[in-house]
Protein backbone atom coordinates (compact mmCIF):
# COMPACT_ATOMS: atom_id res chain seq x y z
CA UNK A 1 0.00 0.00 0.00
CA UNK A 2 1.25 3.40 -0.91
CA UNK A 3 1.02 6.11 1.62
CA UNK A 4 0.04 9.30 0.46
CA UNK A 5 2.86 11.64 -0.10
CA UNK A 6 3.41 14.32 2.50
CA UNK A 7 2.22 17.67 1.76
CA UNK A 8 5.34 20.17 0.03
CA UNK A 9 5.96 23.10 1.57
CA UNK A 10 4.78 26.51 0.85
CA UNK A 11 6.81 28.42 -1.45
CA UNK A 12 6.88 32.22 -1.05
CA UNK A 13 7.53 34.34 -4.39
CA UNK A 14 7.01 37.61 -2.83
CA UNK A 15 10.76 38.66 -2.87
CA UNK A 16 13.48 39.19 -5.11
CA UNK A 17 16.90 38.28 -4.39
CA UNK A 18 20.33 38.76 -6.27
CA UNK A 19 23.22 36.58 -5.53
CA UNK A 20 26.28 37.97 -6.82
CA UNK A 21 29.87 35.37 -6.78
CA UNK A 22 33.35 36.73 -7.89
CA UNK A 23 34.59 35.19 -10.56
CA UNK A 24 38.24 33.37 -9.47
CA UNK A 25 38.48 35.67 -6.80
CA UNK A 26 41.70 35.92 -5.01
CA UNK A 27 43.03 35.05 -8.37
CA UNK A 28 41.66 38.58 -9.84
CA UNK A 29 42.52 40.41 -7.00
CA UNK A 30 46.46 39.76 -7.42
CA UNK A 31 45.73 40.00 -11.35
CA UNK A 32 44.52 44.08 -10.41
CA UNK A 33 47.45 44.62 -8.72
CA UNK A 34 50.07 42.92 -11.62
CA UNK A 35 47.61 43.39 -14.54
CA UNK A 36 50.55 41.47 -16.57
CA UNK A 37 49.43 38.44 -14.80
CA UNK A 38 45.91 38.72 -16.96
CA UNK A 39 47.26 36.75 -19.76
CA UNK A 40 48.86 34.07 -17.96
CA UNK A 41 47.68 31.09 -16.20
CA UNK A 42 47.72 31.49 -12.56
CA UNK A 43 47.26 29.97 -9.45
CA UNK A 44 46.95 31.49 -5.93
CA UNK A 45 48.75 29.52 -3.76
CA UNK A 46 48.20 27.99 0.57
CA UNK A 47 50.72 25.85 1.21
CA UNK A 48 50.66 23.23 -1.05
CA UNK A 49 47.37 23.57 -2.69
CA UNK A 50 45.61 26.11 -5.12
CA UNK A 51 43.21 28.37 -3.18
CA UNK A 52 42.00 29.49 -7.19
CA UNK A 53 43.03 30.03 -10.18
CA UNK A 54 42.21 32.05 -12.78
CA UNK A 55 40.25 31.15 -16.01
CA UNK A 56 43.38 30.78 -18.35
CA UNK A 57 44.46 28.36 -16.07
CA UNK A 58 41.46 26.56 -16.00
CA UNK A 59 41.22 26.17 -19.78
CA UNK A 60 44.57 24.27 -19.62
CA UNK A 61 42.74 21.81 -17.10
CA UNK A 62 44.17 23.25 -13.59
CA UNK A 63 41.42 23.17 -10.99
CA UNK A 64 40.51 24.72 -7.75
CA UNK A 65 42.12 23.55 -4.82
CA UNK A 66 44.42 20.97 -6.55
CA UNK A 67 47.68 20.47 -5.47
CA UNK A 68 50.29 22.62 -6.67
CA UNK A 69 52.67 19.61 -7.78
CA UNK A 70 50.17 18.36 -9.73
CA UNK A 71 48.98 21.26 -11.29
CA UNK A 72 52.63 22.36 -12.03
CA UNK A 73 52.31 18.88 -13.93
CA UNK A 74 49.41 20.15 -16.01
CA UNK A 75 50.66 23.18 -16.64
CA UNK A 76 54.07 23.68 -16.13
CA UNK A 77 54.08 27.41 -16.69
CA UNK A 78 51.79 27.99 -14.09
CA UNK A 79 52.42 31.13 -12.08
CA UNK A 80 52.23 30.65 -8.78
CA UNK A 81 51.40 33.56 -5.97
CA UNK A 82 51.63 33.12 -2.45
CA UNK A 83 47.88 33.87 -1.45
CA UNK A 84 47.75 33.32 2.65
CA UNK A 85 47.76 36.89 3.97
CA UNK A 86 44.21 37.37 3.17
CA UNK A 87 44.19 41.32 4.14
CA UNK A 88 44.19 41.96 0.45
CA UNK A 89 41.25 39.90 -0.30
CA UNK A 90 39.17 41.31 2.72
CA UNK A 91 39.96 45.10 1.71
CA UNK A 92 38.80 44.19 -1.50
CA UNK A 93 35.83 42.59 -0.29
CA UNK A 94 34.69 45.09 1.91
CA UNK A 95 35.14 47.63 -0.86
CA UNK A 96 32.72 45.52 -3.55
CA UNK A 97 30.53 44.77 -0.81
CA UNK A 98 30.38 48.47 0.23
CA UNK A 99 29.48 49.60 -3.58
CA UNK A 100 26.80 46.92 -3.80
CA UNK A 101 25.46 48.15 -0.20
CA UNK A 102 24.81 52.51 -1.64
CA UNK A 103 22.59 50.56 -4.18
CA UNK A 104 20.43 48.89 -1.62
CA UNK A 105 17.16 50.65 -0.30
CA UNK A 106 16.34 48.65 2.49
CA UNK A 107 19.77 48.00 3.66
CA UNK A 108 19.32 44.07 3.47
CA UNK A 109 22.78 42.80 2.32
CA UNK A 110 24.39 39.96 3.26
CA UNK A 111 28.09 38.54 2.44
CA UNK A 112 28.98 34.95 2.31
CA UNK A 113 32.89 34.82 2.59
CA UNK A 114 35.07 37.08 1.20
CA UNK A 115 33.38 36.52 -2.52
CA UNK A 116 30.08 36.52 -2.15
CA UNK A 117 27.20 38.94 -1.22
CA UNK A 118 23.43 38.36 -1.37
CA UNK A 119 21.16 41.27 -2.21
CA UNK A 120 17.24 41.80 -1.41
CA UNK A 121 16.06 43.89 -3.67
CA UNK A 122 12.63 43.40 -3.70
CA UNK A 123 11.19 47.08 -2.74
CA UNK A 124 13.58 48.68 -5.76
CA UNK A 125 12.38 45.89 -8.42
CA UNK A 126 8.63 46.69 -7.49
CA UNK A 127 8.87 50.67 -7.48
CA UNK A 128 10.85 50.52 -10.83
CA UNK A 129 7.97 47.78 -12.05
CA UNK A 130 5.40 50.05 -11.59
CA UNK A 131 7.30 52.81 -13.38
CA UNK A 132 6.95 50.35 -16.44
CA UNK A 133 5.19 52.16 -19.49
CA UNK A 134 3.39 49.40 -20.85
CA UNK A 135 3.06 50.81 -24.39
CA UNK A 136 7.29 52.16 -24.54
CA UNK A 137 8.61 48.92 -22.69
CA UNK A 138 11.99 48.98 -25.04
CA UNK A 139 12.50 52.92 -23.57
CA UNK A 140 12.23 52.25 -20.02
CA UNK A 141 13.89 54.00 -17.43
CA UNK A 142 15.49 52.42 -14.29
CA UNK A 143 14.98 54.40 -10.97
CA UNK A 144 17.83 53.85 -8.53
CA UNK A 145 16.92 56.88 -6.04
CA UNK A 146 12.88 57.83 -5.09
CA UNK A 147 14.25 61.10 -4.38
CA UNK A 148 16.01 61.86 -7.72
CA UNK A 149 14.05 60.76 -10.23
CA UNK A 150 17.06 61.51 -12.69
CA UNK A 151 19.55 58.90 -11.04
CA UNK A 152 19.28 55.53 -12.96
CA UNK A 153 19.61 53.82 -16.44
CA UNK A 154 18.07 53.40 -19.55
CA UNK A 155 17.02 49.51 -20.21
CA UNK A 156 14.94 47.46 -22.93
CA UNK A 157 12.47 45.89 -20.62
CA UNK A 158 10.63 43.51 -23.80
CA UNK A 159 13.69 41.01 -22.75
CA UNK A 160 15.78 39.85 -19.72
CA UNK A 161 19.17 40.69 -19.52
CA UNK A 162 21.51 38.23 -19.73
CA UNK A 163 20.97 34.35 -19.29
CA UNK A 164 17.47 32.29 -18.57
CA UNK A 165 16.95 28.76 -16.93
CA UNK A 166 13.83 28.03 -17.23
CA UNK A 167 10.99 29.48 -19.81
CA UNK A 168 8.63 32.53 -19.15
CA UNK A 169 5.06 31.92 -18.43
CA UNK A 170 2.59 31.18 -21.36
CA UNK A 171 1.06 34.33 -22.30
CA UNK A 172 -2.29 33.19 -21.02
CA UNK A 173 -0.79 32.50 -17.41
CA UNK A 174 -2.46 33.95 -14.37
CA UNK A 175 -1.49 37.00 -13.48
CA UNK A 176 0.66 36.50 -10.61
CA UNK A 177 3.25 34.59 -13.10
CA UNK A 178 3.43 37.23 -15.05
CA UNK A 179 3.69 40.27 -12.33
CA UNK A 180 7.02 37.53 -11.44
CA UNK A 181 8.24 37.24 -14.88
CA UNK A 182 8.51 40.94 -15.01
CA UNK A 183 9.58 41.80 -11.38
CA UNK A 184 12.82 39.09 -12.55
CA UNK A 185 13.14 41.12 -15.98
CA UNK A 186 13.24 44.10 -13.90
CA UNK A 187 16.24 42.65 -11.50
CA UNK A 188 17.87 41.35 -14.35
CA UNK A 189 18.62 44.93 -15.88
CA UNK A 190 19.51 45.64 -12.32
CA UNK A 191 21.74 42.76 -11.76
CA UNK A 192 23.44 43.43 -15.04
CA UNK A 193 23.80 47.08 -14.19
CA UNK A 194 25.41 46.17 -10.83
CA UNK A 195 27.94 43.81 -12.43
CA UNK A 196 29.21 46.44 -15.04
CA UNK A 197 29.53 48.41 -11.68
CA UNK A 198 31.74 46.03 -10.22
CA UNK A 199 33.42 45.59 -13.13
CA UNK A 200 34.19 49.43 -13.54
CA UNK A 201 36.19 48.13 -10.05
CA UNK A 202 38.04 45.61 -12.14
CA UNK A 203 36.25 42.81 -11.33
CA UNK A 204 33.80 40.14 -13.30
CA UNK A 205 31.15 38.16 -11.59
CA UNK A 206 28.38 35.70 -11.99
CA UNK A 207 25.25 36.62 -10.63
CA UNK A 208 21.70 34.63 -9.64
CA UNK A 209 18.44 36.02 -10.12
CA UNK A 210 15.83 34.55 -8.27
CA UNK A 211 13.00 34.64 -4.99
CA UNK A 212 15.00 32.98 -2.17
CA UNK A 213 18.42 32.87 -1.13
CA UNK A 214 18.94 28.82 -1.67
CA UNK A 215 17.61 29.34 -5.45
CA UNK A 216 19.23 32.40 -5.99
CA UNK A 217 22.68 31.08 -5.14
CA UNK A 218 22.23 27.66 -7.66
CA UNK A 219 20.92 29.41 -10.50
CA UNK A 220 23.75 31.94 -10.15
CA UNK A 221 26.17 29.03 -11.51
CA UNK A 222 24.54 27.98 -14.38
CA UNK A 223 26.23 30.39 -16.87
CA UNK A 224 29.94 31.77 -15.15
CA UNK A 225 32.00 33.24 -15.10
CA UNK A 226 31.42 36.59 -16.36
CA UNK A 227 27.67 36.25 -16.75
CA UNK A 228 24.21 36.04 -14.96
CA UNK A 229 20.96 33.44 -15.39
CA UNK A 230 17.45 34.89 -13.99
CA UNK A 231 15.52 31.10 -12.75
CA UNK A 232 12.19 31.44 -14.86
CA UNK A 233 9.94 28.88 -12.54
CA UNK A 234 6.55 29.44 -12.24
CA UNK A 235 5.56 25.71 -11.22
CA UNK A 236 6.09 23.69 -8.33
CA UNK A 237 7.44 21.08 -10.43
CA UNK A 238 9.93 23.33 -12.11
CA UNK A 239 11.51 24.56 -9.08
CA UNK A 240 11.88 20.72 -7.68
CA UNK A 241 13.24 19.05 -11.13
CA UNK A 242 16.00 22.15 -10.66
CA UNK A 243 16.86 21.11 -7.36
CA UNK A 244 16.25 17.39 -7.74
CA UNK A 245 19.40 17.69 -10.32
CA UNK A 246 21.93 18.84 -8.40
CA UNK A 247 23.79 16.46 -5.77
CA UNK A 248 22.77 16.35 -2.47
CA UNK A 249 26.06 17.78 -0.94
CA UNK A 250 25.40 20.80 -3.36
CA UNK A 251 22.81 22.14 -1.96
CA UNK A 252 23.53 25.44 0.47
CA UNK A 253 23.10 24.54 3.98
CA UNK A 254 23.14 20.63 3.52
CA UNK A 255 26.12 20.02 5.30
CA UNK A 256 28.46 17.07 5.13
CA UNK A 257 26.71 15.44 8.25
CA UNK A 258 23.50 15.95 7.12
CA UNK A 259 24.33 14.85 3.40
CA UNK A 260 25.92 11.54 5.11
CA UNK A 261 23.22 10.70 7.45
CA UNK A 262 20.57 10.84 4.56
CA UNK A 263 22.57 9.27 2.42
CA UNK A 264 23.21 6.06 4.67
CA UNK A 265 19.22 6.39 5.65
CA UNK A 266 18.44 5.91 1.09
CA UNK A 267 21.15 3.51 0.81
CA UNK A 268 19.78 1.60 4.33
CA UNK A 269 23.75 1.51 4.84
CA UNK A 270 25.21 2.60 8.73
CA UNK A 271 25.87 6.20 8.50
CA UNK A 272 30.44 7.01 8.20
CA UNK A 273 31.54 9.18 10.75
CA UNK A 274 34.67 9.80 8.56
CA UNK A 275 32.95 10.66 5.79
CA UNK A 276 33.98 13.76 4.36
CA UNK A 277 33.26 14.48 0.71
CA UNK A 278 32.13 17.85 -1.46
CA UNK A 279 29.60 15.19 -3.28
CA UNK A 280 27.43 12.78 -2.27
CA UNK A 281 26.66 9.52 -4.04
CA UNK A 282 22.98 10.35 -4.07
CA UNK A 283 21.10 13.45 -5.77
CA UNK A 284 18.95 15.64 -4.10
CA UNK A 285 15.92 14.52 -5.59
CA UNK A 286 16.60 11.05 -4.50
CA UNK A 287 16.00 12.13 -1.43
CA UNK A 288 13.00 14.02 -1.98
CA UNK A 289 11.37 11.49 -3.77
CA UNK A 290 12.54 8.61 -1.55
CA UNK A 291 9.21 6.38 -0.73
CA UNK A 292 9.20 7.16 3.68
CA UNK A 293 10.72 11.08 3.07
CA UNK A 294 9.01 13.69 5.06
CA UNK A 295 9.62 16.94 7.31
CA UNK A 296 8.73 14.73 10.47
CA UNK A 297 11.41 11.80 9.41
CA UNK A 298 14.11 14.59 8.06
CA UNK A 299 13.54 15.31 11.61
CA UNK A 300 14.08 12.25 13.74
CA UNK A 301 16.96 11.90 11.77
CA UNK A 302 18.69 14.68 12.47
CA UNK A 303 17.15 16.18 14.87
CA UNK A 304 18.53 15.51 18.68
CA UNK A 305 20.51 17.39 21.21
CA UNK A 306 22.52 19.91 19.37
CA UNK A 307 20.92 20.08 16.12
CA UNK A 308 19.52 23.43 14.85
CA UNK A 309 15.67 23.72 15.76
CA UNK A 310 13.42 22.88 13.22
CA UNK A 311 16.11 20.87 10.83
CA UNK A 312 13.77 18.58 9.28
CA UNK A 313 11.37 21.56 8.20
CA UNK A 314 14.26 23.30 7.20
CA UNK A 315 16.10 20.75 5.12
CA UNK A 316 13.17 19.50 3.75
CA UNK A 317 12.10 22.90 2.35
CA UNK A 318 15.67 23.13 1.38
CA UNK A 319 15.04 20.17 -0.93
CA UNK A 320 11.81 21.97 -2.83
CA UNK A 321 13.65 25.09 -3.15
CA UNK A 322 11.97 27.02 -0.58
CA UNK A 323 14.10 29.13 1.56
CA UNK A 324 12.35 32.09 3.66
CA UNK A 325 15.17 32.91 5.47
CA UNK A 326 15.84 36.59 5.40
CA UNK A 327 18.46 38.67 3.92
CA UNK A 328 19.44 40.72 7.33
CA UNK A 329 19.58 44.04 7.44
CA UNK A 330 23.91 45.09 6.87
CA UNK A 331 25.72 46.04 10.14
CA UNK A 332 28.95 47.72 10.41
CA UNK A 333 29.47 45.80 13.35
CA UNK A 334 30.60 41.78 12.98
CA UNK A 335 28.75 39.45 14.73
CA UNK A 336 32.08 37.98 16.15
CA UNK A 337 35.71 38.55 15.90
CA UNK A 338 37.98 35.27 15.76
CA UNK A 339 41.41 34.45 15.12
CA UNK A 340 42.73 30.84 15.19
CA UNK A 341 46.07 29.16 14.24
CA UNK A 342 46.57 25.27 13.74
CA UNK A 343 50.13 23.33 14.82
CA UNK A 344 51.36 20.16 14.77
CA UNK A 345 50.18 19.11 17.99
CA UNK A 346 51.96 21.28 20.60
CA UNK A 347 52.65 19.58 24.01
CA UNK A 348 55.05 22.87 25.34
CA UNK A 349 53.52 25.27 27.76
CA UNK A 350 56.22 27.68 26.92
CA UNK A 351 55.02 27.40 23.52
CA UNK A 352 51.02 27.04 24.06
CA UNK A 353 51.65 30.40 26.27
CA UNK A 354 53.76 32.29 22.94
CA UNK A 355 50.99 31.31 20.67
CA UNK A 356 48.10 32.36 22.84
CA UNK A 357 49.70 36.17 22.99
CA UNK A 358 50.42 36.59 19.17
CA UNK A 359 46.58 34.79 19.09
CA UNK A 360 45.29 37.90 21.35
CA UNK A 361 47.70 40.48 19.73
CA UNK A 362 45.63 39.79 16.36
CA UNK A 363 42.62 39.69 17.80
CA UNK A 364 42.89 43.38 19.68
CA UNK A 365 44.35 44.61 16.63
CA UNK A 366 41.60 43.15 14.81
CA UNK A 367 39.04 44.67 17.09
CA UNK A 368 40.25 48.26 16.85
CA UNK A 369 40.07 47.83 13.52
CA UNK A 370 36.49 46.90 13.03
CA UNK A 371 35.31 47.97 16.55
CA UNK A 372 36.76 51.28 17.33
CA UNK A 373 36.04 54.33 15.73
CA UNK A 374 37.38 58.15 15.89
CA UNK A 375 35.19 61.04 17.36
CA UNK A 376 35.95 64.65 15.68
CA UNK A 377 34.87 67.04 18.62
CA UNK A 378 34.60 70.68 17.92
CA UNK A 379 35.16 72.93 20.52
CA UNK A 380 33.98 76.50 19.92
CA UNK A 381 35.73 78.63 22.66
CA UNK A 382 37.54 80.30 23.35
CA UNK A 383 39.28 79.49 20.29
CA UNK A 384 37.52 77.38 17.67
CA UNK A 385 39.47 73.60 17.56
CA UNK A 386 38.96 70.22 16.92
CA UNK A 387 40.27 67.25 18.54
CA UNK A 388 40.39 63.69 17.38
CA UNK A 389 39.40 61.06 20.15
CA UNK A 390 38.57 57.28 20.00
CA UNK A 391 35.36 55.27 20.65
CA UNK A 392 34.61 51.62 20.64
CA UNK A 393 31.44 51.26 18.32
CA UNK A 394 30.69 47.53 20.34
CA UNK A 395 31.73 45.97 22.90
CA UNK A 396 32.01 41.94 22.52
CA UNK A 397 30.52 40.43 26.11
CA UNK A 398 32.31 37.03 24.97
CA UNK A 399 35.81 36.24 24.83
CA UNK A 400 35.73 31.95 23.36
CA UNK A 401 39.11 29.52 23.56
CA UNK A 402 38.38 26.86 21.38
CA UNK A 403 41.37 23.73 20.91
CA UNK A 404 41.52 20.72 19.20
CA UNK A 405 43.90 18.09 19.05
CA UNK A 406 46.32 17.34 16.72
CA UNK A 407 45.56 14.84 14.16
CA UNK A 408 48.25 12.85 12.35
CA UNK A 409 46.93 11.28 8.84
CA UNK A 410 49.42 8.10 9.40
CA UNK A 411 48.20 7.50 12.97
CA UNK A 412 45.82 4.69 11.73
CA UNK A 413 43.24 6.67 13.80
CA UNK A 414 39.44 8.30 12.68
CA UNK A 415 40.13 11.39 11.91
CA UNK A 416 39.48 13.67 14.90
CA UNK A 417 37.46 16.68 14.17
CA UNK A 418 36.09 17.55 17.81
CA UNK A 419 36.60 21.08 19.20
CA UNK A 420 36.30 21.86 22.67
CA UNK A 421 35.70 25.29 23.38
CA UNK A 422 35.24 27.72 27.28
CA UNK A 423 33.39 31.00 27.15
CA UNK A 424 33.67 33.68 29.73
CA UNK A 425 32.94 37.42 30.40
CA UNK A 426 35.19 39.25 28.50
CA UNK A 427 36.91 41.76 30.84
CA UNK A 428 36.59 45.45 30.49
CA UNK A 429 40.14 46.40 30.37
CA UNK A 430 40.55 45.16 26.97
CA UNK A 431 38.67 48.12 26.51
CA UNK A 432 40.63 51.02 27.76
CA UNK A 433 42.69 53.04 25.25
CA UNK A 434 44.99 54.19 28.21
CA UNK A 435 46.82 51.00 28.22
CA UNK A 436 49.85 49.75 25.72
CA UNK A 437 48.27 47.42 23.59
CA UNK A 438 51.19 44.55 24.55
CA UNK A 439 50.63 45.36 28.35
CA UNK A 440 46.68 44.65 27.46
CA UNK A 441 47.47 41.29 25.73
CA UNK A 442 50.05 39.91 28.56
CA UNK A 443 47.11 40.90 30.99
CA UNK A 444 44.45 38.85 28.54
CA UNK A 445 46.78 35.69 28.47
CA UNK A 446 47.99 35.27 32.14
CA UNK A 447 44.54 36.23 33.54
CA UNK A 448 42.03 35.13 31.03
CA UNK A 449 43.30 32.55 28.14
CA UNK A 450 45.82 30.78 29.83
CA UNK A 451 43.13 29.68 32.91
CA UNK A 452 40.36 29.06 30.07
CA UNK A 453 43.28 26.45 28.53
CA UNK A 454 44.13 24.52 31.53
CA UNK A 455 40.49 24.07 32.20
CA UNK A 456 39.60 22.61 29.11
CA UNK A 457 43.04 21.13 28.91
CA UNK A 458 43.63 19.58 32.52
CA UNK A 459 45.91 16.97 32.31
CA UNK A 460 49.54 18.86 33.26
CA UNK A 461 51.38 17.44 30.27
CA UNK A 462 51.04 15.84 26.50
CA UNK A 463 47.91 18.67 25.69
CA UNK A 464 48.99 17.51 21.88
CA UNK A 465 47.11 21.07 20.39
CA UNK A 466 46.51 20.93 16.89
CA UNK A 467 44.54 24.30 17.06
CA UNK A 468 44.06 27.80 19.24
CA UNK A 469 40.96 29.43 18.72
CA UNK A 470 40.19 32.88 20.58
CA UNK A 471 37.42 34.58 19.75
CA UNK A 472 35.21 37.39 20.75
CA UNK A 473 31.12 37.52 20.32
CA UNK A 474 28.27 38.93 21.34
CA UNK A 475 28.72 42.51 20.51
CA UNK A 476 26.88 45.24 22.65
CA UNK A 477 26.16 47.74 20.41
CA UNK A 478 27.40 51.31 22.01
CA UNK A 479 25.03 54.43 21.49
CA UNK A 480 25.12 57.77 21.00
CA UNK A 481 28.38 59.60 21.70
CA UNK A 482 28.65 59.30 25.29
CA UNK A 483 28.64 55.26 25.03
CA UNK A 484 32.24 55.11 24.91
CA UNK A 485 34.57 54.22 27.71
CA UNK A 486 34.98 57.36 29.79
CA UNK A 487 31.83 58.54 28.40
CA UNK A 488 29.76 58.61 30.86
CA UNK A 489 28.08 54.98 30.72
CA UNK A 490 28.97 52.46 33.82
CA UNK A 491 30.35 49.48 31.72
CA UNK A 492 31.09 47.85 35.15
CA UNK A 493 27.38 47.31 36.32
CA UNK A 494 27.02 46.59 32.63
CA UNK A 495 29.21 43.37 32.56
CA UNK A 496 28.02 42.47 36.09
CA UNK A 497 24.56 42.21 34.83
CA UNK A 498 25.46 40.40 32.07
CA UNK A 499 27.35 38.00 34.27
CA UNK A 500 23.64 36.69 35.21
CA UNK A 501 23.34 36.01 31.75
CA UNK A 502 26.50 34.24 30.96
CA UNK A 503 26.89 30.60 31.71
CA UNK A 504 30.15 28.95 30.94
CA UNK A 505 29.20 26.23 28.46
CA UNK A 506 31.28 24.04 26.74
CA UNK A 507 30.77 23.12 23.05
CA UNK A 508 31.46 20.41 21.08
CA UNK A 509 31.96 21.35 17.32
CA UNK A 510 32.56 18.25 14.82
CA UNK A 511 33.27 20.11 12.07
CA UNK A 512 35.61 22.99 10.71
CA UNK A 513 33.39 25.52 10.37
CA UNK A 514 32.26 25.23 6.28
CA UNK A 515 28.71 24.07 7.47
CA UNK A 516 28.61 25.88 10.91
CA UNK A 517 25.29 25.70 12.34
CA UNK A 518 23.93 22.08 11.26
CA UNK A 519 27.42 20.12 12.84
CA UNK A 520 26.89 21.45 16.02
CA UNK A 521 27.13 19.14 19.16
CA UNK A 522 26.33 20.26 22.64
CA UNK A 523 26.97 18.35 25.70
CA UNK A 524 23.86 19.69 27.18
CA UNK A 525 25.99 21.67 30.20
CA UNK A 526 24.37 25.35 28.59
CA UNK A 527 21.44 26.25 27.47
CA UNK A 528 19.74 26.23 24.31
CA UNK A 529 18.97 30.29 24.46
CA UNK A 530 22.52 31.10 25.08
CA UNK A 531 23.82 28.62 22.96
CA UNK A 532 21.87 29.90 19.77
CA UNK A 533 23.10 33.79 20.55
CA UNK A 534 26.82 32.04 20.17
CA UNK A 535 26.76 30.30 17.41
CA UNK A 536 24.05 30.52 15.02
CA UNK A 537 25.45 34.06 13.85
CA UNK A 538 28.83 32.96 12.90
CA UNK A 539 30.20 36.53 10.96
CA UNK A 540 30.59 34.88 7.51
CA UNK A 541 33.69 37.35 7.11
CA UNK A 542 35.21 35.74 9.45
CA UNK A 543 35.27 31.93 8.25
CA UNK A 544 38.32 33.36 5.97
CA UNK A 545 40.21 33.64 9.16
CA UNK A 546 40.13 30.22 9.73
CA UNK A 547 43.35 30.17 7.54
CA UNK A 548 44.90 27.38 9.66
CA UNK A 549 45.99 24.11 8.40
CA UNK A 550 44.42 20.99 8.50
CA UNK A 551 46.13 17.72 7.40
CA UNK A 552 44.19 15.64 4.99
CA UNK A 553 43.40 12.27 5.63
CA UNK A 554 44.01 10.73 2.28
CA UNK A 555 47.09 12.39 1.34
CA UNK A 556 48.59 14.07 4.54
CA UNK A 557 48.69 17.67 2.64
CA UNK A 558 48.55 20.15 5.37
CA UNK A 559 45.68 22.73 3.75
CA UNK A 560 43.74 25.34 5.16
CA UNK A 561 40.75 24.01 7.55
CA UNK A 562 38.29 25.19 5.10
CA UNK A 563 39.14 24.13 2.34
CA UNK A 564 39.40 20.52 3.25
CA UNK A 565 36.09 19.41 2.15
CA UNK A 566 36.41 20.84 -1.17
CA UNK A 567 40.17 19.46 -1.23
CA UNK A 568 38.49 16.16 -0.70
CA UNK A 569 36.75 16.65 -3.76
CA UNK A 570 40.12 17.45 -6.01
CA UNK A 571 40.92 13.46 -4.51
CA UNK A 572 37.08 12.33 -5.72
CA UNK A 573 38.17 13.65 -9.23
CA UNK A 574 40.96 11.65 -9.17
CA UNK A 575 41.37 9.22 -11.52
CA UNK A 576 41.39 5.47 -9.85
P1 LIG B 1 35.05 30.44 -4.81
O1 LIG B 1 33.93 31.39 -5.14
O2 LIG B 1 34.71 29.03 -4.51
O3 LIG B 1 36.05 30.39 -6.02
P2 LIG B 1 36.56 31.51 -6.99
O4 LIG B 1 35.90 32.82 -6.76
O5 LIG B 1 38.04 31.51 -6.90
O6 LIG B 1 36.17 30.90 -8.41
P3 LIG B 1 34.80 30.94 -9.18
O7 LIG B 1 35.06 31.71 -10.43
O8 LIG B 1 34.54 29.49 -9.47
O9 LIG B 1 33.76 31.55 -8.30
O10 LIG B 1 35.92 30.98 -3.61
C1 LIG B 1 36.23 32.35 -3.43
C2 LIG B 1 37.64 32.54 -2.94
O11 LIG B 1 37.81 31.90 -1.68
C3 LIG B 1 38.66 31.93 -3.86
O12 LIG B 1 39.13 32.87 -4.80
C4 LIG B 1 39.73 31.43 -2.95
C5 LIG B 1 39.08 31.28 -1.60
N1 LIG B 1 38.92 29.84 -1.23
C6 LIG B 1 39.89 29.25 -0.49
O13 LIG B 1 40.87 29.90 -0.14
N2 LIG B 1 39.73 27.93 -0.14
C7 LIG B 1 38.64 27.20 -0.51
O14 LIG B 1 38.52 26.01 -0.18
C8 LIG B 1 37.64 27.83 -1.30
C9 LIG B 1 36.43 27.04 -1.74
C10 LIG B 1 37.81 29.16 -1.64
MG1 LIG C 1 33.81 33.13 -6.77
Amino acid sequence: MHLPRPKPPRRRDDRIILHFDYDCFYAQVVENRQPALKSLPLGIKQKSILATCNYVARRRGVTKLMGISDAKKICPDLVLVDGEDLSTFRDVSKKLYHLLRSYSWNGKIERLGLDEVFLDVTDIVAYNVELLNPHALDQSFFCLSKLDPELGFSYDATAIAGCTHGSPPPADQRDEDFSMYLRLLAASHLARYLRLKIEEEGYTSACGISSNKVLSKLVGTVNKPRDQTAFLAFREEDIWSFMDAHNLRRIPGIGNRISSVLEAHILAAAPDPNFRSFEATVSAGRVRTHPDMSAPVLEKLLGGPGAEKGIGEKVWCLLHGVDNSPIKAASDIPTQISIEDTYQGLNDMAEIDRQLRLLSASLLRRMYIDLVEEVVENSASPQPSSTKRKRWLAHPKTIRLTTRPYFRADSGKPYNYARVSRSQQLPNFVFSFASAREVLVDKLVDEVLLPMFRGLNPATKDWNVGLLNVCVANMVVVGGENGGIGGGRDIGAMFRRQEDVLREFRVYDDDDGVDGVDEMRVDGTGDDAERDEEDSDAEPWEEDDRDGLECCARCGHLIPGFALIAHERYHDLEPV
